[in-house]
């Protein structure tokens, strides 16, 4: 028996009579409250999203249901859906971006937006073709133009409503429903299985706080590496001359959906190694630049904006002696907010050319920085360039050429117990690594602190 036929025969929805074997229900009766439905609050997001982290949301794309239609079904699933990322969210570019990876995915070529009226929607979703889809319709529609703004999802679901018949409005109200809370799941929907779990996804992603972690150095101590080398994704220009001009962000998103985007301020890509919790890389210029006297001006502004968890301080082992950093450490010191951590990043360590040994290395720096009223600084011994290379061979992306004779000169070098940085970390909880260099680097010790410092906020 149906679910609905039960309910009117509970006396659950008012004025349903039976005729025969069915019922009539009357128009627009209130929707009886399904029992079955636990509203677990968490998955509902209530506050609403700025762009900046749409931006990290991941697209639905990978498995997209519509990619098995026929292209004139594509043509007006995106006609649809266009139509309404157009008229609600014109100026939301976030909705707009997306919605061009939506045609390049879907239909493998740019779609120019095209704005029908609701007597011509009415009649695409009438279409038995795209009607078959309407639920993944429904999915994108309110996933591009109301996710994360409660107000907008009951707007924007009520004239999604109206292009339906009345007979069908219950089961799409009740598939709505569904969707954004984290209800039981009924079999009926399952053609929209894919896009529901990743609606899910995301939303609990953009449920969990953001963990911001600021990276400050001196010019070339390894700021942008270590970013690229944490995300697993060489996101960020890397060089040895001023390469950071400006603040950048990189942010990690609930599942890979293979897009990255670069605009606004903000790149979102999927860290691949780095799958815990909700991350927001800051990514800063060097402040020692004789050429760029501007670049200490952005970092300090960002520094004193204080709008980070941990701050990440990278030195390059070679140059400790170099007074640089003096000013700088200084500055970030006095002006760091309360609330944050301070890890110190001792890099460079395959490189370790004119310090005797990486003992004596750190010792100097705990040194200094005791010196300068630091407590009990945390000092993180890695090679980032060691780092990077060794996640890249671990995620099978292929080397080139130089970073090839590079990495096995690493191999050589870590495989050395002057070198290995593994006993400088507590040892991890689980042996899984298979590529034991990631370790000796120091770069998964660095994880593991970083998570512990993150944990204790
Ligand atoms: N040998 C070695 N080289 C490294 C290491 N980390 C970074 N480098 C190199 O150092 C240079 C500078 O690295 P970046 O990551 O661009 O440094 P940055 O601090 O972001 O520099 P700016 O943005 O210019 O201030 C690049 O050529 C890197 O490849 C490391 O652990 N070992
Ligand atoms: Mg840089």
């Amino acid at each position: 028996m149906h679910r609905v036929q039960v309910l009117c025969k509970n006396g659950r929805v008012e004025g349903a009579i039976r005729m025969g074997r069915t019922w009539t229900i009357p128009r627009g009766p209130p929707k009886p409250i399904d029992g079955r439905i636990k509203i677990c609050k968490e998955q509902i997001i209530t506050r609403v999203m700025d762009m900046e982290e749409l931006y990290c949301l991941s697209l639905p794309l990978a498995d997209h249901p519509l990619k098995e239609a026929k292209d004139e079904v594509k043509k007006n699933y995106l006609i649809v859906l266009s139509t309404f990322v157009k008229r609600y969210s014109a100026n939301n570019r976030w909705a707009i971006d997306a919605l061009d990876e939506y045609a390049k995915h879907l239909l493998h070529q740019t779609f120019p937006i095209e704005i029908q009226n609701d007597e011509v929607l009415k009649g695409l979703v009438k279409k038995r073709a795209l009607f078959g889809y309407r639920y993944n319709l429904i999915c994108d529609i309110l996933f591009l133009t109301a996710f994360g703004n409660a107000e907008r999802l009951s707007e924007i679901s009520n004239e999604v409503l109206g292009l339906f018949h009345q007979r069908h409005k219950n089961m799409i109200q009740h598939f709505i429903d569904i969707l954004i809370s984290n209800a039981y799941f009924r079999k009926k929907y399952r053609t929209a299985n894919y896009l529901v779990d990743c609606w899910r996804m995301n939303a609990d992603f953009a449920n969990l706080p953001e963990k911001k972690i600021i990276v400050t150095a001196t010019m070339s101590a390894g700021k942008s590496t270590l970013i690229n080398t944490l995300i697993g994704v060489d996101l960020f220009e890397t060089g040895n001359r001023a390469s950071t001009d400006k603040i950048q962000f990189a942010c990690n998103k609930p599942f890979d959906d293979r897009i990255v985007f670069q605009k606004g301020k903000t790149s979102a890509v999927f860290a691949k190694t780095f799958e815990f919790g909700r991350y927001r890389f800051i990514d800063t210029p060097g402040v020692n630049s004789g050429k760029h006297p501007e670049h200490q001006k952005i970092t300090r502004a960002e520094i004193l904006r204080g709008n980070f968890d941990v701050l990440l301080y990278v030195f390059n082992a070679n140059q400790l002696d170099v007074n640089d950093d003096d000013t700088h450490l200084r500055f970030v010191i006095k002006k760091l907010p309360k609330k944050a951590q301070t890890l110190f990043i001792l890099n460079k360590l395959d490189d370790n050319g004119k310090n005797d040994s990486i003992n004596e290395s750190l010792a100097l720096l705990q040194k200094n920085l005791l010196s300068l009223g630091v407590k009990n600084p945390i000092i993180c011994p890695v090679s980032m360039k060691a780092g990077r290379l060794a996640k890249k061979i671990a995620n099978n992306e292929k080397l080139d050429k130089k970073d090839e004779r590079q990495f096995n000169a690493f191999l050589e070098e870590f495989s050395s117990p002057q070198f290995d940085l593994t006993g400088y970390y507590t040892p991890p909880v689980q042996e899984t690594n298979n590529l034991p260099i990631l370790e000796k680097c120091g770069i998964l010790g660095l994880e593991r602190t970083l998570i512990e410092i993150g944990g204790k906020k």
